[in-house]
Order: C-alpha cells, then sequence, then structure tokens
C-alpha cells in the first residue's frame, strides 16, 4: 500500500500513519501544511514515512503528492465549531474547496479509494440517541455544514466520478499529541493540560452534555478498514465507541486519574454546540468489523500519562 494522509502531521493524521505503517504499509506521505500539524507529530526514524509541505487549497500542489498513491486518507481540515463561526471563511474554504480538490485530485491519480474523515456534528441536536447514519442531518454551525458537504462530495464522486470513496463520521477523537495549545483545542486535551498545569479548566454550560469520546488508535483501526473492506463505496459510517459521558463525569474521572481535586470553573455555553452525542455503532460492525480496543477509561490513563510525559 502507497498511502497519502492529509493532515498527517495533525494528532489524528500522524497516528493514523503508524498504524498503516503497522499494518504494513510501503511507504506513507503526510501532506500537510502544518498550519495546526507539527513536524514532531511525525515518526522520527520511519523512513517510509515523508511529509509533503502542501495546502489542500493547491490544486496542482495535492495532484503532485498524488501521483502513485494507492489510497488517500483526507483528514485535513480546520476543525472547530466555534472557530468555524468566529472565523467562518478560511474554515469554508479549507473543509470544503479544499476537500473537492483533493476528491478531484484522487480521481485523476487513479487513487483507488478515498477514506474522508467526516464529524459527528453533521448530527446536530437530533432527539434519538443513538445516532444512526439513517437519521436526517441536521447541522447546527458552519463546521457541521462544511463536513457533511465534504460527505456528500464523497458519494457524488463515487456515483458520477468513479471514484470509490467511504465517509467516516468520527465521534471527538482524544488522545496522545491532541494540541491543547488553542481555546479551540478538544475539550480533553484542555482538561489534560489544566490538571497537569493545576489551573482550573472552563466547562462550558452545565457539564451535562454528552459526548461519545473515541481514543484515537481505536479511530485509526478503523480506517484503515474502511480503505479495505469490500462492497462499502459511497457510504457514510459513524466511527465512534457507542457510549456517552457528559463533561461533569468526564472531569471527575480525569480527577481521580491525576489524583487532584481541583475544582473546574463554569462559563457561558457555546454557540452551535451540541447537546448530546453518541455513536450507533451497528453499521461500521457489520460491513467494517469495527471492534473497539479501548475502554474509555483505559483511553483516558494512556492520554493522561502522555500529557504528564510530555508537557512537564
Ligand atoms: C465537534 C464534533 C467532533 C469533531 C470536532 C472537531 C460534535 C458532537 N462533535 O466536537 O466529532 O468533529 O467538532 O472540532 O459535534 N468545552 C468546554 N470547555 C472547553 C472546550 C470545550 O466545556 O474549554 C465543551 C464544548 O462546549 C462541548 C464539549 O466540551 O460541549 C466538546 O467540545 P470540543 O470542542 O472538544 O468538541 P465538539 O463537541 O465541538
Amino acid at each position: 500500500m502507497r498511502a497519502v494522509v492529509t493532515g498527517g502531521a495533525g494528532f489524528i493524521g500522524s497516528a493514523l500513519l503508524r498504524h498503516l505503517r503497522a499494518s504494513g504499509a510501503d511507504s506513507v506521505v503526510a501532506f500537510d501544511n502544518l498550519n495546526s500539524g507539527h513536524r514532531h507529530n511525525l515518526p522520527a526514524a520511519d523512513p517510509a514515512v515523508s511529509l509533503t509541505l502542501g495546502d489542500i487549497r493547491d490544486y496542482d500542489a495535492v495532484c503532485a503528492a498524488f501521483a502513485g498513491a494507492d489510497f488517500v486518507f483526507h483528514l485535513a481540515a480546520i476543525p472547530s465549531v466555534p472557530r468555524s463561526i468566529n472565523d467562518p471563511v478560511p474554515s469554508h474554504d479549507v473543509n470544503i474547496n479544499g476537500s473537492f480538490n483533493v476528491f478531484r485530485a484522487a480521481q485523476h491519480c487513479g487513487v483507488r479509494r478515498v477514506v474522508y474523515a467526516a464529524s459527528s456534528s453533521a448530527y446536530g441536536d437530533t432527539p434519538t440517541l443513538p445516532k444512526v447514519e439513517s437519521m436526517q442531518p441536521n447541522p447546527k454551525s458552519p463546521y457541521a455544514a462544511q463536513k457533511l458537504m465534504g460527505e456528500h462530495y464523497a458519494s457524488v464522486f463515487a456515483s458520477c466520478f468513479g471514484l470509490e470513496t467511504v465517509s467516516l463520521r468520527f465521534f471527538n477523537v482524544f488522545g496522545p499529541r491532541q494540541d491543547p495549545g488553542s481555546p479551540y483545542s478538544g475539550v480533553l486535551s484542555l482538561f489534560m493540560k489544566a490538571l497537569i498545569e493545576g489551573q482550573p479548566p472552563t466547562i462550558f454550560g452545565d457539564g451535562e452534555q454528552s459526548r461519545d469520546f473515541t481514543y484515537v488508535e481505536d479511530v485509526a483501526a478503523l480506517v484503515y478498514k474502511a480503505a479495505l473492506a469490500p462492497s462499502v463505496s459511497g457510504m457514510v459510517f459513524n466511527a465512534g465507541n457507542g457510549d456517552r459521558y457528559t463533561l461533569n463525569q468526564t472531569w471527575d474521572f480525569l480527577k481521580q486519574i491525576a489524583g487532584s481535586d481541583l475544582a473546574a470553573s463554569y462559563g457561558p455555553s457555546r454557540p452551535g454546540d451540541v447537546r448530546d452525542s453518541q455513536a450507533d455503532t451497528t453499521l461500521a460492525r457489520r460491513y467494517l468489523n469495527h471492534a473497539p480496543q479501548f475502554t474509555f477509561e483505559e483511553g483516558l490513563r494512556r492520554t493522561f500519562q502522555w500529557y504528564r510525559e510530555s508537557l512537564a
């Protein structure tokens, strides 16, 4: 397998490229503009992993990077619901126009399949839990709408242009290397940093909103399966654990792991925030043989250990 991972220097992308190499991929190119990714996320001592600096908005650069690739894993994006509300133009441009370039270039270069990182945010506040792929999407933020548009392009490139594509709706992925350096960072990375620095985190709203936090190595394994599974082109799958925890429960859990009694502060709810999120994993189990290996607690322990070593 010769693979390109867009966003390969990011938190999830760099876990994926390690998984691809461990699963026997011959070469993996991380295509990344280092906007939110980091060179230091890439494995230092693996000559089969390389970084191509480039932006998915640059069609020619994307095309050049995809030449000779069998598989493309499209993870590059400007994430974050609040960022897409505060500054919608860049996220629209990267997440929609950039994704269009990726599909177009993959088709042009004869790539066998593109696996696209979609988002659980597409569901919005649909009242039923868990969220099933057959539900009508209901995006509540520009980010959610952009990620949903990427899914539509993925399926249209499959039906109109014969490019094999699979979309995976990632559910709040967490784990080592998630960058806590921005107010837009994922909540668990901010919780970890807060505990290590002894500074209270802010919980937006009452903390009773819930998420299906999914450990990054389980997501990487699922993405790889989506590349190889037969008869799934054009389909959309949840990539979640199937559980949900409130932020209050999660903060308490983490404090136990860290042996801390730090109290969180509370602030106003965030616009565009989804209240509850939980994946139905039936479809992924059936078609992709999905079987998460990490409980939430185990994922939290491993992640906290990583932050303790790397932020200390
Ligand atoms: C959304 C998607 C997720 C992924 C992500 C990418 C949902 C349900 N999930 O994550 O799958 O695509 O976007 O960015 O839409 N919070 C605090 N304090 C903080 C930071 C966050 O309380 O300092 C809260 C936030 O209000 C939210 C929860 O924590 O209720 C999770 O926030 P997040 O930014 O980590 O991820 P979220 O759910 O927007």
